[in-house]
């Protein structure tokens, strides 16, 4: 697919689709409580598909009817074993997360994935759920899906995270839920929490106390409206592509400011991106942001905001690409273990359009600014890669060739569309 160069800044007002994580949890919450749920403002995309799928196989009634996703919700207990194999697609929240969910069910499960999620690791969700009692299963022996899953009585644990993974505490709640006495989980650093407010807003008690986490077993959840708001990591590509493009002046509608979310804007902001944010919506956690171009300089991110800006990295490191100085990336290995590994192939792609980024065991040095050439790219069958990809593609004066664009339909369907009608062609 030939990519879109920008004639003209990204103006005008833009509502960016809907938080891809907590669309995820709209569902699995809906499905594990009793009575009705309403999904207002549901990310419609390949990923959270798979995580309806996944659920209507295990026997949930849920219904789209145009505009909300409404789920009849059959509380743990009443969850039907799947007649096929659970197909989480590319999606590794789905897997994970359900993972917690199916280890503490009555019955036998088999869960799996695409070629690319076949290939993610899952030890770091089946060895404490395995701890808890779970009874858990790679293919031939290994940590990698299909997973089969005979369902188990859970008991509680203490569980030190080893790594930041909001997915992998995630699945420990789910499974502590289901479990007899009380967990807690210790995080390493403070991931996405999205789980820990959807336990409360359904009903649930949990207690947060900085990165100790204490859930009880055996709560018996309700079902809620919820509303989805924007994806600050859909957004992330607008905030760098009109901070870099000149005279950009855009609005940014109703994006999720979650704090355990927003290291982007603390990173921009500290590069000297004009970002703002209005119109605070405090009950939905979301603003409008509005940004104009701004000239950039280096910075140096590690530490505890990685997980807060963990799926952003790869749109920060184009940033860094046009900032004046060396931007330092450290503590982001777990960027090698995404949809595909976003250190190499970050580097390898922006490298092909002349940026100069130099990978490392744990990051990324990117010495900028370097003016960007065209050329043919390559999306690695990666949602977040193929967005960066043609937000650097608006930068260049010739055109860049994009392979694997459909990649873009995980989280974004409408990328595209949305962006060309922000830019002069
Ligand atoms: O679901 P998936 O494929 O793992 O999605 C990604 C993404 O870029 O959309 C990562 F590849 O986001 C994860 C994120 O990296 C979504 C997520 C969540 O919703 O809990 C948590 C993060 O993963 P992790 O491994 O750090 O817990």
């Amino acid at each position: 697919m030939k990519l879109l160069k920008a004639k003209s800044g990204l103006t005008g007002a833009l509502t960016v689709p809907a938080d891809k994580s907590i669309s995820h949890r709209s569902i699995m919450f809906g499905a594990i409580s009793q009575g009705k749920t309403t999904v207002h403002n549901f990310l419609r995309a390949e990923d959270c598909m798979s995580t309806i799928a996944v659920f209507k196989a295990l026997g949930v009634d849920i219904c789209d009817d145009g505009k909300e996703i409404i789920i009849e919700g059959k509380g743990f207990d009443h969850l039907q074993a799947p007649q096929n194999i659970l197909d989480a697609g590319n999606s590794g929240t789905t897997m994970r997360l359900v993972l917690g969910i199916l280890a503490g069910q009555s019955f036998h499960s088999k869960i799996a994935g695409d070629a690319s999620l076949n290939r993610r690791p899952m030890e770091r969700v089946m060895g404490p759920l395995r701890t808890m009692g779970g009874s858990l299963q790679g293919k031939d022996g290994s940590e990698y899906p299909p997973i089969e899953v005979e369902g188990s009585e859970l008991s509680a644990i203490t569980y030190e995270m080893p790594i930041a993974s909001a997915q992998v505490k995630s699945a420990i709640l789910f499974a502590a839920l289901q479990a007899k006495g009380t967990t807690t989980i210790f995080e390493k650093e403070k991931s996405r929490n999205h789980t820990e407010e959807m336990i409360k807003q359904f009903g649930g008690e949990i207690t947060v106390d900085d990165k100790t986490i204490t859930v009880a077993g055996g709560q018996q959840l309700i079902g809620q409206e919820v509303t989805v708001p924007g994806d600050i990591s859909s957004a992330a590509f607008y905030l760098v592509a009109a901070s870099l493009i000149p005279n950009s002046n855009l609005q940014l509608n109703h994006v999720g400011i979650n704090p355990t979310r927003t290291g982007i804007l603390d990173v921009l902001k500290e590069m000297g991106a004009d970002i703002q944010q209005v119109a605070l919506d405090k009950q939905n956690q979301a603003a409008d942001l509005l940004i104009k171009t701004a000239d950039l300089k280096a910075t140096e991110i590690s530490g505890e905001i990685i997980p807060r800006l963990i799926d952003e990295l790869p749109i920060i490191a184009l940033a860094a690409t046009q900032a004046e100085g060396t931007t330092v990336i450290r503590d982001a290995q777990e960027l090698k273990v995404k949809e595909t590994n976003r250190i190499d192939a970050t580097a390898q792609e922006l490298n092909k359009l002349g940026a100069k980024i130099e990978t490392t065991e744990d990051g990324m040095i990117i010495h900028g600014p370097t003016p960007l050439h065209g050329g043919s790219v390559e999306s690695h069958g990666d949602h977040r890669i193929g967005m960066m990809l043609q937000i650097a593609a608006l930068l260049t004066k010739d055109p860049v060739e994009l392979n694997n664009p459909e990649a873009i339909n995980i989280s974004y369907p409408n990328f595209f569309t949305d962006l060309y009608s922000l830019i002069e062609a």
